[in-house]
């Protein structure tokens, strides 16, 4: 686990790919001139790496590639589903992550995740771009009746897990944006997109309190007394009783206002509810808004 609160810069110099690659800084500079190996080029001139720019050359350079860590997959090294890692667009991995996940290969689902970040260092990738695509697909092949109830369960706690598990390796910086409380109405099952809120929010410096599913809100008065979030988050994705979400939300932007808290809202469940143009929530229609809230 990586404890370090410092940045950790993702560019990786020519020395470093030398050593990595097994080879002599010379080489690393006459594959980068003859553009087989990219690069970024600082302002002093400077030629510097990002995983996915070795990983782009393993891929076109096989012998490479042990030197990497691509993932294997099975027994073979997959190269399109490395090289769609590589690429950030996700259609062969979607269906292959959603097989591992109901047969629940977590060791599997961290390796993807894992080695996503590594390349990319962006949650967003993995939260708009690759997991709510599999949550969708779930959600699809159990309309459809291709996914029993158990499968469906085995997958999304699968990878709710793989969730925790990477928050526990993507370094967070110092506490120091202010305080975010995070929670769903107390009828919600569906704390996967919660969780992924928590996550974010904590990569941007906010400590956060993160309550999960069926939090009452009548209930929560004690932490709007002791914590005094700033920000409180709101997802809702499925609202089962709708006059008892309505009376909760009103309940939650009363809180808000008595403790001067700003209100987010996300997630399909909310725009079943009526919100009067005078409540102040500010409506999140996706993971990327929350970076930007
Ligand atoms: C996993 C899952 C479950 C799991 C939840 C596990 C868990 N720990 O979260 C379990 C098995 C418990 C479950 C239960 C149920 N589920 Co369910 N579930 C799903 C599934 C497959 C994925 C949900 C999910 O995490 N999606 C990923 C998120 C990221 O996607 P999203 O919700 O579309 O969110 C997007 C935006 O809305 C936004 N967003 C969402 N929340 C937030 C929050 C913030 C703050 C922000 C900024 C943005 C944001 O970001 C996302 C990206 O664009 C969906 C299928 C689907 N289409 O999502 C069904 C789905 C949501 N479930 C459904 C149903 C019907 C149920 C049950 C009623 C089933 C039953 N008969 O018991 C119960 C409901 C229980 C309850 N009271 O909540 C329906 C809801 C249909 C509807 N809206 O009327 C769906 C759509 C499946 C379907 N196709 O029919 N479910």
């Amino acid at each position: 686990m990586i404890q370090t609160t410092e940045k950790i810069s993702p560019y990786i110099s020519s020395v470093d790919v030398a050593r990595i690659l097994d080879v002599n800084v010379a080489t690393v500079k006459r594959w980068t001139e003859a553009g087989k190996l990219d690069c970024v080029k600082t302002a002093g001139g400077h030629r510097k790496f990002l995983m996915r720019h070795l990983a782009a050359f393993a891929i076109e350079h096989e012998k490479y590639a042990q030197h990497l860590p691509l993932i294997q997959f099975g027994s073979e090294l997959n190269l399109d589903l490395n090289a769609e890692i590589l690429r950030g667009e996700f259609k062969d991995l979607v269906p292959f992550f959603l097989e591992k996940a109901m047969l629940c290969e977590s060791n599997m689902i961290q390796n993807i995740l894992n080695s996503i970040y590594m390349v990319h260092h962006d949650l967003l990738l993995i939260y708009d771009g690759l997991l709510t695509s599999v949550l969708h697909e779930i959600g699809h092949k159990w309309e459809r009746g291709e996914l029993s109830i158990t499968q469906e369960h085995l997958a999304s706690q699968t990878i709710r897990d793989g969730i925790v598990k990477l928050q526990e390796i993507v370094k967070k910086p110092e506490p120091d944006e202010g305080r975010a409380f995070v929670l769903t109405f107390s009828d919600e099952l569906h704390d996967i997109p919660a969780k992924m809120v928590q996550h974010l929010l904590e990569t941007r410096g906010f400590q956060v309190l993160y309550s999960g599913q069926r939090t009452p809100i009548g209930d929560t008065v004690k932490v709007f007394e002791s914590f005094h979030p700033q920000r409180v988050y709101i997802s809702s994705v499925y609202v089962e009783n709708l006059d008892e979400a309505q009376a909760e939300l009103t309940e939650l932007v009363d809180l808000c206002g008595k403790f001067n808290a700003d209100l987010y809202g996300g997630g399909s469940g909310l725009s079943q509810l009526s919100i009067p143009e005078d409540i102040h929530i500010r409506q999140l229609s996706n993971f990327q808004d929350v970076m930007e809230s």
